[in-house]
């Protein structure tokens, strides 16, 4: 195997044994395969684009739904992703048939002319991986499009679920995987798909806050309870709010509460969504805490998107974990949507009635719900601060969080900034520093969080307020330091989407990626300052002086 696609990676340039992240050799080779099929079917989605016929939505769903699988920490199910592989290789059929009768020409990539034989999986799977392309460079650029790819499969994903749907995005996703398959392919057209990328991220992340902000109001100031009631409970994880709410109505009036795990801690800022009274908290911190965690919960869990942690073979959680969507895991049971997007939640309700209450493992409250529309309620005092210094400047800290002790530095660096500087949050990151309580600056809380990293999106909209209330030529111009964590890929999207937003001299760490070669590396800190940290004084002291 050969993987290098999060901050983890092995050694700092790739997992080839076994991934740190729990997954096997088998499982890679088979997550290789399908983004090759995937790739394939994109390639001839795009030619016969091009030709002007048109493909069924399918087509679309499935390319977003194999990208998103393969994410780090959402599927671990060999079976699962084989299963998506023969419905890819049966698809793709469908496709060269259809280009076939209209006398479509298709490119004569490995990915197209590759036939789909049950017997070839292996050998196929295992030709098809990173390590394909041979240039460093090439094969920089390639999955660096192709990483950023899956984080916007991953927000389309959850946009679709509340039928917002964008055809622009998926007829991109299908022209960046025709060029990442072409073995032809130049730096030139590289970067600039790279940088396309970003752009359709931004696109991407615009049409999830649509569609989360229709379905459920906007985000809005909140305090969400961190300690646990005495009923039995239900955990969700992930970013999925359609799942979490369909959860809340199937679990009204039955005694269950429902508690929130890591991502899913926005879900309790929004006005539809925080109505339900038996949303009682969150629960537990970042996702690579779960394996503590998960045991004192005392009740089932529901993932609906990564980060899934294997569970130890003792663990006394791991016979009542459910996946659904994109992820998977052996023996784990997944909950499907029926052709009305319906999920049943029963069996994971009927489990939870046989269960204790969690016992509490934190007490108190976390603020949150500070995305764009809570921001500009509150325009007036951020504006006052900023005029009168009470703000010198605001640091956008949003991303990820992991297990690497070297992330320390990011709760180091939150709780050293001085007094009159505002972090802006989203994403799991904040977990590092949104329990310091770090105070606030004229009633305005030190630490805003605007949600998930998709809400990443906020903080881009709220600069371009900024720029407009300041009349600032630049984005640059303002107040606003980026120093980012990232870990998966859906930090990838974000970052090529601040990028294509024109948002200069990014730090992202703990590490630099070990996918950007040092060539591209050279482009991207020629062109856009990118960088990465050094120790927290040095920083503090280059970013906030
Ligand atoms: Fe390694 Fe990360 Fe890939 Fe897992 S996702 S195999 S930890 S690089
Ligand atoms: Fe976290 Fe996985 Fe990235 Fe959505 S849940 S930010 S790491």
């Amino acid at each position: 195997m050969f993987c290098f696609q999060c901050q983890e990676t092995a050694k700092g340039t790739g997992c080839t044994i076994q991934g740190v992240c729990g997954k096997k050799a088998d499982t890679s080779r088979w997550q290789d395969l399908l983004l090759a099929v995937t790739r394939g079917i994109g390639t001839i989605a795009d030619s016969l684009r091009k030709a002007g016929v048109e493909t069924s939505q399918e087509v679309g769903d499935y390319i977003v739904d194999s990208l998103f699988v393969t994410i780090t920490n959402a599927n671990f199910d060999d079976q699962a992703i084989l299963a998506k592989v023969d419905k890819g290789v049966q698809l793709k059929r469908e496709l060269l048939d259809l280009a076939a009768s209209k006398n479509i020409t298709l490119p004569d990539y490995q990915e197209i002319k590759w036939g789909g034989e049950k017997a070839d999986y292996e050998a196929e799977g295992n030709r098809e991986g990173v390590l394909r392309t041979e240039n460093e460079d090439l094969r920089s650029l390639k999955e660096l499009t192709v990483l950023g790819l899956k984080g916007m499969a991953a927000y389309y994903e959850h946009a679709s679920r509340l039928d917002e749907r964008n055809d622009e995005i998926i007829a991109f996703m299908e022209k960046a995987l025709g060029i990442v398959s072409n073995p032809n392919a130049d730096m030139e057209t590289l970067l600039a798909t790279v940088m396309e990328t970003g752009k359709y991220g931004v696109d991407a992340m615009a049409l999830l806050d649509k569609a989360n902000t229709q379905a459920y109001g906007n985000p809005e100031l909140t305090k969400v309870n961190i300690g646990t009631g005495n009923r039995p409970g239900i955990l969700i994880s992930g970013h999925d709010l359609k799942d979490i709410e369909q959860l809340l109505e199937q679990t009204e009036g039955t005694g269950i509460d429902v508690y929130t795990h890591g991502e899913m801690l926005p879900a309790h800022y929004y006005p539809q969504l925080k109505k339900y009274k038996h949303l009682v908290g969150n629960y537990g911190n970042a996702w690579w805490k779960q394996k503590e965690e998960f045991e004192t919960f005392n009740g089932p869990i529901v993932f609906t998107t990564n980060c899934i942690v294997p569970p130890s073979p003792k663990a006394n959680y791991k016979d009542r974990v459910f996946t659904t969507n994109a992820t998977g895991y052996p023996g784990w049971k997944h909950i499907t949507a029926d052709v009305n997007g319906h999920k049943d939640f029963s069996e994971v309700i009927e489990i939870a009635k046989t269960c204790k209450a969690p016992t509490a493992i934190e007490q108190g409250e976390i603020i949150g719900g500070f995305a764009h529309a809570q921001v500009f309620a509150l325009a007036d005092k951020v504006v006052d601060a900023v005029k009168s210094g009470a703000i010198r400047k605001f640091i956008v800290m949003s991303g990820c969080d992991g297990r690497m002790k070297s992330r320390d530095y990011y709760r180091d660096f939150a709780s050293h900034l001085p007094k009159d500087t505002v972090i802006l949050t989203s994403g799991c990151a904040k977990f590092k520093y949104n329990k310091l309580n770090l105070g606030d600056i004229n009633g305005i809380p030190r630490v805003l969080d605007a949600g998930q990293c998709n809400d990443s999106y906020s903080w881009a909209v709220v600069a371009m307020k900024l720029k407009e209330i300041f009349g600032a030529n630049d984005i640059n111009d303002l107040p606003i330091e980026f120093n980012i964590a990232w870990y998966e890929q859906k930090a990838v999207i974000v970052l090529l989407a601040l990028l294509y937003l024109g948002i200069k001299n990014i730090h992202i760490g703990p590490t630099l990626p070990a996918f950007v070669s040092p060539n591209v590396l050279k482009v991207l800190v020629e062109n856009f300052g990118l960088g990465g940290i050094t120790t927290v004084d040095e920083d503090l002291k280059s970013m906030v002086g």
